[in-house]
């Protein structure tokens, strides 16, 4: 849309098009909705990054009764149950089908947001792309709006409700007063590098734990493989030419495991730091945070898309309801319905980073009581029971 047709008003304007953004405007249409998104950055910029990969059977079934299923269903993987390796040669397998009754599902979430930009488009929804300088305002009145930049000139919207789906680093988690937010932080004293290459997969997603650091074997498709190390905050992509990425992931996973590893060059190399945050409430006035807006976890556990999944399955009921039914009780209750689901996430991954990472002042001991902790879940169905409840992601509350 150019600049100059910017719309005045809208009834739900929608900060940052990553998923949360996009999905939360999709599901509005799909009930007369209107929204307008309003992203920092290109659209090609948001479509080259690459995130999160493995999908909870709650969002799977998001996607399709959207309408969104098809090509998820076409060239996703399912997945009865992720493995856990450790020590000389133990393995788990963390079977969330036998425990959670429906299986887990690889597909990328940069295909995710293709998808849902082409849905956006289909529909004729209004996405504006290099939105700079956008701000929340007036968001305790009955009347907020947002204003931004675009192409050079000045914009304002008006709306009836604003929902911050614009990220960590977004404004609008910033627009909630401090003396309301309250802020829970932890950051981990490693990172995660990352490579994709287009090389067949392992079968199954692969977490190890090692005393050299955790890996992860995990995939996009049949052609796309995507692997992570634990790595040194201090290191940077340059420190790990493809070769030693390969070597160092081979030690640490028993020798079948290394040996079925496809080695090809890295198309992509990053480093991501790795962080619990939650921002409470989610909600001030007529703002609605979702999404990584409001809470960060470490990706051990694969929680991020699939929470940014489940606050907007909270509020877009919530608009829905506000709308098709003047009912606002669940508009009032979404803070703390998405925080019940967020806090078990967060408490989940940290409890899995701490589980299989090499933390640098751990000793003997923590080494010898993680092993202990995976030793009995291979002997107790409940306690596995229970963790693999959690890696497949809670039901929603309403
Ligand atoms: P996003 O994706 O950050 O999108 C926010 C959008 O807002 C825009 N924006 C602004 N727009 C306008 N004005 C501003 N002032 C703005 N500031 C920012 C940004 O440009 C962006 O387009 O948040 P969203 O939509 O809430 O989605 C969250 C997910 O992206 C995130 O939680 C996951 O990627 C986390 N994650 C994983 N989650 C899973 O569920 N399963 C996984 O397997 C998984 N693996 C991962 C991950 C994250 C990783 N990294 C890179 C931290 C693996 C990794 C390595
Ligand atoms: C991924 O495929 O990117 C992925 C899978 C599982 C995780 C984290 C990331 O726990």
């Amino acid at each position: 849309m150019a600049a100059d047709s910017a719309p005045q008003r809208t009834q739900v304007a929608i900060v940052g098009g990553g998923p949360s953004g996009l999905l939360l405007s999709h599901i509005l249409h799909l009930s007369g909705i209107a929204s307008i998104v309003l992203e920092r950055r290109s659209r090609a910029y948001v479509l080259e990054r690459i995130r999160a990969g493995v999908l909870e059977a709650g969002s799977v079934d998001m996607l399709r009764s959207i309408g969104l299923g098809e090509r998820m269903d076409r060239e996703g993987r399912n997945h009865d149950g992720s493995y856990i390796v450790w020590g000389d040669d133990r393995r788990l397998l963390v079977d969330t089908l036998r425990f959670a009754g429906k299986p887990m599902v690889a597909y990328g979430q940069t295909a995710i947001t293709e998808d849902l930009y082409a849905a956006r488009d289909q529909a004729g929804g209004v996405v504006l792309d290099e939105a700079e300088d956008v701000q929340p305002c007036d968001i305790d009145t009955g009347n907020p709006f947002v204003t931004f930049r675009r192409n050079g000139r000045e914009h304002r919207i008006d709306c009836d409700f604003i929902a911050g789906c614009d990220g960590f680093h977004g404004v609008c988690r910033k627009a909630i007063p401090a003396t309301t937010l309250r802020v829970f932080e932890k950051a981990y004293p490693f990172g995660w590098l990352g490579i994709m290459s287009e090389t067949a997969p392992l079968p199954d997603l692969v977490y190890a734990r090692h005393d050299r650091g955790f890996a992860l074997a995990s995939m996009r498709n049949e052609r796309l493989s995507r692997y992570y190390i634990q790595c040194s905050l201090e290191d940077s992509i340059d420190d790990w030419p493809d070769d030693r990425f390969w070597e160092e992931i081979k030690t640490r996973y028993p020798a079948d495991i290394a040996d079925a590893i496809e080695t090809g060059p890295s198309i992509e190399k990053s480093i991501a730091q790795l962080r619990s945050f939650v921002a409470e409430p989610m909600r001030h006035g007529r703002l609605f945070l979702a999404g990584d807006a409001a809470h960060i976890v470490p990706p051990t556990g694969a929680k991020g898309l699939n929470l940014a999944f489940s606050d907007v399955h909270y509020l877009s009921r919530a608009l829905i309801s506000h709308y098709a039914d003047d009912d606002d009780r669940y508009l009032e209750a979404y803070s703390d319905a998405a925080l019940r689901r967020v806090w078990n996430a967060e408490r989940f991954s940290w409890h899995m980073t701490r589980l299989l990472h090499r933390f640098p002042d751990d000793g003997p001991f923590d080494r010898r009581a993680s092993e202990d902790e995976l030793d009995y879940l291979t002997r107790s169905e409940r306690a596995l029971g229970a963790f693999a409840e959690q890696y497949a992601g809670l039901p929603f509350e309403w």
